[in-house]
């Protein structure tokens, strides 16, 4: 297609490059391997791919510290690798969204290497330094996400600096106006080689506050611990200073007036505030001079519950309703949501309810590589995470390298034929091998199958995917809503819970098959009896 707007309700299949596929055998994925799986995504009937970064980078926090903004990481391959991805892609039909992660470079960027140097050559501004209080304690009580305190010292400059993530991941002074040229001129230079949009890392931590103020404490109890690790300090400060700053819609307007030079061109930001969530939604994505879209940590975390979606949906319709919301149950952040949300013999009929579920709510739609065989979180042993975040907050927080492992593509080649190494960077589990995607290829029942036909359930309804969403009555455990666009009304209903259940409602009075995969049979009148994690999605008359 050709719609400008195709980013509107549009189905985007998130790729974890070092995971997906390795073609040359070192056991890291990369680009040419991905080209190489790519049929298999444009089979399942997406609109596009988000990329996680595969630009140079010391892979501290694997390729979220950028050290090179121009570049393809040796261990992905090159620019010319790049390119036949891309070309690969558009021929498939399919669009190409790469991730910007802006916020901050990595500590062997040159533009750090040469900041670090004195406080006074051309990019000694270009991070944010500070001097340490008469004690020679940091500046203030800024803490960074993945532990201790966001400042760390440099002792050739005799200064700190500031990094809301890991110490080798220093983040960029958006105040000085050379860095947002610089980052700028980085974008266009990926917008000329035809990338079809961006995903922008950690959008709402560009800019501080140049006052440097303490962040105030958040009592334990006001502390939203279904969200984000309680055992992380992190969550326990109210982030008023280090992140979310009014001057974020500015920068924000810059990047969609680049982007618009480019016809059909997208952006999907990633705000991560579970303060201020819906209100920076709001203000990042309404109207037509800011983002695109930004993805919703609303199911990324806490439970899977009737009342929390329908109440999540409700502040969404109420608190933002002309942004746009990119709707995701997993990413390579968060742990698989079968494990995080099922027990292992639920599994299979929730894998399924769950992504009914997710391609009904008004937005568009992240899928993470994996989800589409129905993988579980793996368990790593401690010997074997790499991740910092989980090494740093073990074992109350295992971190992220259990929904990182690699794609399981044939169930009886080493490694699921991943890598042809002997070892590939994190343990392929032996209970994701029969699930690989040539077992479930041609099983009509397989968990990958239902994917596809879902997929193309969606592309048919324009209700799904640009209509409006109304909450209907529903009694405990039951989520219940329509959708309705061009003249098309539907209902949809779901068992959110491993129990049977029933549900009335006048809007099911004569409604009709719309033909949704695995939906169940027609309700009598008015009344819908719901097998466990049973959905019904219908037409009304
Ligand atoms: O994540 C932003 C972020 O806030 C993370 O702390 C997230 O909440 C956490 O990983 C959840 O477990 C982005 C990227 O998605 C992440 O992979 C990077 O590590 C991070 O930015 C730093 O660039």
């Amino acid at each position: 297609t050709t719609r400008s707007d195709w980013w509107r309700g549009a189905v985007i299949y998130q790729i974890y490059p070092r995971s997906f596929m390795d073609a040359n055998g070192d056991g890291v994925g990369d680009l040419a391997g991905i080209t190489r799986r790519l049929d298999h995504i444009a089979g399942l009937g997406v609109d596009a791919i988000w990329l996680s970064p595969v630009f140079t980078s010391p892979m501290r926090d694997f390729g979220y510290d950028v050290a090179n903004y121009r570049d393809i990481d040796p261990i992905f391959g090159t620019l010319a690798d790049f390119d036949r991805m891309l070309e690969k892609a558009h021929a498939l039909g399919l669009r190409v969204i790469i991730d910007q992660v802006i916020s901050h470079s990595s500590d062997r960027h040159p533009w750090f290497q040469e900041s670090r140097l004195s406080r006074t050559n051309q990019r000694a501004d270009w991070y944010v330094w500070a001097d340490p209080n008469p004690d020679g304690t940091p500046p203030n009580n800024w803490l960074s996400v993945f532990g201790g305190s966001a400042w760390t010292w440099d002792a050739r400059r005799m200064q700190y600096y500031l990094h809301n993530f890991l110490a080798s991941q220093p983040d960029l002074n958006f105040h000085n106006p050379a860095v947002q040229e610089a980052v700028l001129d980085a974008m266009r230079f990926w917008l000329e080689r035809g990338v079809d949009g961006f995903r922008l890392d950690t959008t709402n931590y560009y800019f501080h506050s140049q006052g440097l103020e303490a962040n105030p404490v958040v009592k334990p109890e006001e502390f939203n611990a279904s969200m984000a690790p309680a055992v992380n300090p992190y969550n326990f400060q109210e982030h008023l200073y280090d992140k979310s700053r009014p001057e974020t819609l500015g920068f924000l307007k810059r990047i969609r007036a680049l982007v618009d030079e480019y016809p059909g061109r997208a952006t999907v930001g990633e705000i991560s505030d579970s303060q201020h969530q819906l209100r920076l939604m709001a203000e990042y994505t309404t109207g037509t001079d800011r983002l695109n879209m930004a993805y919703t940590f609303d199911y990324l975390g806490g439970d899977f519950d009737a009342s929390h979606f329908a109440g999540a949906i409700a502040r969404t319709e109420a608190e933002a309703p002309g942004g746009w919301v990119c709707l995701a149950f997993s990413n390579h952040d968060v742990v698989r949501h079968v494990s995080r949300w099922a027990r292992p013999e639920d599994r299979e009929a929730f894998g399924r309810l769950s992504l009914l579920l997710l391609l009904c709510m008004r937005g568009s739609v992240c899928l993470y590589q994996g989800e589409e065989l129905g993988l579980p979180e793996a368990e790593i042993a401690f010997e074997d995470l790499t991740d910092p975040y989980g090494i740093e907050f073990w074992p109350e927080f295992k971190g992220r390298d259990g929904c990182r492992t690699p794609m399981v593509w044939e169930a009886d080649a080493p490694s699921g034929g991943f890598t042809s190494a002997a070892r590939p960077w994190l343990p392929v589990p032996q209970e994701h091998l029969a699930r690989a995607v040539d077992r479930q290829a041609n099983d009509p029942h397989s968990m990958l199958n239902f994917y596809r036909e879902a997929l193309a359930f969606r592309k048919t309804h324009p209700a799904l995917i640009g209509g409006t969403i109304t909450l209907l009555e529903r009694p405990e455990g039951v989520l219940a809503f329509t959708r309705e666009a061009e003249g098309e009304r539907l209902v949809c209903v779901f068992n959110m819970r491993a129990e049977p259940a029933s549900f009335e409602n006048a809007a099911l009075d004569g409604s009709v098959s719309c033909g949704a995969p695995g939906t169940q049979d027609a309700p009598d009148g008015m009344m819908l009896k719901l097998a466990p994690f049973g959905a019904y999605i219908a037409a009304m008359a």
